[in-house]
């Protein structure tokens, strides 16, 4: 159960970290499974980025392979994999999530990233982008596998945002990101470092800006164990996060979310940055999360 400080730092900055969720046996059982399912086979998802835009200045870069070609971010495991689903439907987590919603959730999606020494990082963006849950939000549970900082290329957030619109998405750099589309931030406002320890998990309201930069080191992972969440009376999601699971692992029928919707632009009101819904101008169709 989470304590009142808890809840309050989620509704203030529209996070919360929760320290030692899982225990470090827990972290390594998960740590060495899915690696494991990494070496033997390809499954449906896999995803090792959009192609890299050469650098014009740095042709040495441009020669160096990929680590996220050996290793692909894995998504929707649950469908296949038993640990995967008991570790997405963990009482522990329902209980966090119930907390924090003030409902229960239901749980769409699993995703674990790799993110070996060298891999790019991923440009910031809104889960909400995506799952277009209606009413209300998603939520995701980010469960570190290895201690994450700035050098292995941790989650970064923008405190506050949950209570921004979607906003409208622009090409990313994707030299830095393994996905292609990014959100602006006005001038002066920066995502700040979330540093985790293995077994730590980062719970996150799905209109929180977030994402991450690349793990420039040499000889660590930075391995998270993702699950996607929406609130138990969304009446709509997106196909792809279909079927949609109660916390018992029973299928529940909500309905799907069409691919239309507004977006905000940042625009100037007397010297003050602020959001603007347009409509679709300016969106692009995510082609991955
Ligand atoms: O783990 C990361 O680097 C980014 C994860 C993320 O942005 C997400 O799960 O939506």
């Amino acid at each position: 159960m989470l304590s009142s400080d808890q809840i309050a730092q989620y509704k203030e900055d529209g996070y919360c970290l929760v320290r030692g969720i899982f225990s470090p046996e827990e972290v390594s059982h998960y740590r060495a499974h899915y690696m494991k399912l990494r070496q033997t086979q390809a499954f449906p998802g896999d995803f090792s980025g959009v192609a890299m835009q050469k650098n014009a200045a740095d042709s040495a870069a441009n020669d160096q392979p990929d680590p996220l070609q050996k290793y692909p971010r894995m998504i929707h495991m649950h469908r296949w994999d038993d640990d995967s689903l008991q570790w997405l439907i963990a009482p522990r987590i329902g209980e966090i999530l119930t907390d924090l919603l003030g409902i229960a959730p239901f749980a769409v999606q699993t995703m674990l990233y790799f993110k070996p020494p060298g891999a790019r990082g991923q440009a910031i963006h809104q889960d909400q982008f995506y799952l277009k849950v209606q009413p209300g939000t998603c939520m995701a549970g980010w469960l570190a596998l290895d201690d994450c900082d700035l050098d292995n290329g941790c989650l970064q957030v923008v405190p506050g945002s949950q209570t921004w619109p979607v906003l409208c998405t622009v090409a990313a750099d994707t030299t830095q990101s393994f996905t292609d589309v990014t959100v602006p931030l006005p001038e002066g406002v920066k995502p700040v470092p979330v540093i985790m320890q293995a077994g730590d998990m980062l719970f996150f309201n799905g209109s929180l800006v977030h994402g991450s930069y690349p793990n420039t080191t040499t000889d660590r992972f930075r391995r998270a164990l993702i699950g996607h969440y929406i609130v138990g009376n969304a009446e709509q999601v997106s196909e792809f996060y279909h079927p949609v699971l109660r916390m018992d692992g029973s299928v529940v029928e909500i309905g799907k979310s069409g691919s239309a919707t507004s977006c905000g632009i940042w625009v100037d009101r007397e010297g003050n940055p602020v959001i603007e819904v347009v409509g679709q101008a300016g969106q692009k169709t995510p082609e991955h999360e």
